[in-house]
């Protein structure tokens, strides 16, 4: 009765603590103090991350223990106190082909997983619309080319202007370095092809939630995808060593509902000076995936 009691209360502070941090990454997925886990994914592709990531702590984690126990047993039995003539075997048949098959055995375990991941991550689904990032020293800049080539630059918010930044905007719990004054919209629950490249030189485009990560090169069309499962605010950061201020480069990602993302193009579109979108967007990317 009493260990029920215990066990109740410890639920419940854990589901309330669990609340507190859902709560808190349905608003915003960014890193939080002390944390050790990744970011909650919100794509299937990182789900898939973190499962093959748990997968592999598990092996690492009982190849470790295994190794030490060995190490420990044969340090204690075999020392020269214990063992004073020591055995001349050199060759042992059966045990040789253990040692051989067993990390054979490990290693397909975790090659299967890892190639269909590899896959999953590579080759763009049948995509809903495409957004083009392009890196720059140092800013990321947008297009949206099914929804009339309109394109915006995303600047980081320094921390002087931060405050401002928040209350004109209506934002509280501002993310320091991570906010940046436009920000990418996209629909939720909808295939979205990243098309990135650079203007000057090497930078990536990385999203912890989506499982995105994609070098961004001069003269070059990289591609990747997401399909985001939950409205919300998502950050990321420049991810390759592009200069002095490469750490100041962030990516914030907005993924909103269908209608209120068609609400944001028309306004884009507006703003651009483009008429309204009387039909539906063109089909580039059915026809680029039918050509495959
Ligand atoms: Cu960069």
């Amino acid at each position: 009765m009493r260990f029920n009691k215990i066990l109740s209360a410890v639920s419940s502070i854990w589901a309330g603590l669990a609340c507190g941090l859902i709560g808190t990454s349905a608003l915003a997925s960014s890193p939080t103090p002390w944390q050790k886990g990744f970011q909650p994914a919100v794509t299937t592709v990182m789900e898939d991350i973190v499962d093959f990531h748990d997968l592999l702590l598990v092996i690492i984690t009982l190849t470790t223990i295994f190794v030490l126990v060995l190490l420990i047993y044969t340090m204690w039995r075999f020392s020269a106190k214990r063992n004073p003539v020591p055995s001349k075997t050199t060759h042992h048949a059966m045990l040789e082909m253990v040692w051989t098959i067993v990390p054979v055995i490990i290693l397909v375990v975790i090659a299967v997983p890892s190639f269909k991941l590899l896959y999953k991550a590579d080759v763009v689904p049948k995509a809903d619309m495409t957004v083009k990032a392009i890196g720059n020293q140092w800013y990321w800049q947008y297009e949206y080319p099914d929804h009339g080539k309109f394109g915006f630059a995303a600047n980081m918010i320094p921390d002087a202007e931060l405050a401002k930044f928040g209350k004109d905007n209506n934002i509280k719990n501002l993310k320091r370095l991570l906010e940046t004054d436009t920000e990418v919209v996209v629909p939720v629950n909808s295939t979205i092809r990243v098309q990135v490249t650079a203007n000057d030189v090497l930078h990536a485009w990385a999203i912890p939630a989506f499982g995105v990560k994609i070098d961004a090169v001069p003269g070059r069309l990289n591609q990747t995808w997401f399909n985001a499962n939950k409205e919300g605010t998502y950050y990321g950061q420049c991810s390759e060593l592009c200069g002095v201020n490469h750490g100041f480069m962030p990516i914030k990602v907005k993924v909103v509902s269908k209608a209120a993302f068609a609400a944001w193009v028309t306004e884009q579109r507006k703003a651009a000076g483009l008429p309204p979108m009387t039909t539906k967007r063109r089909d580039v990317a059915k026809l680029n995936n039918s050509a495959r």
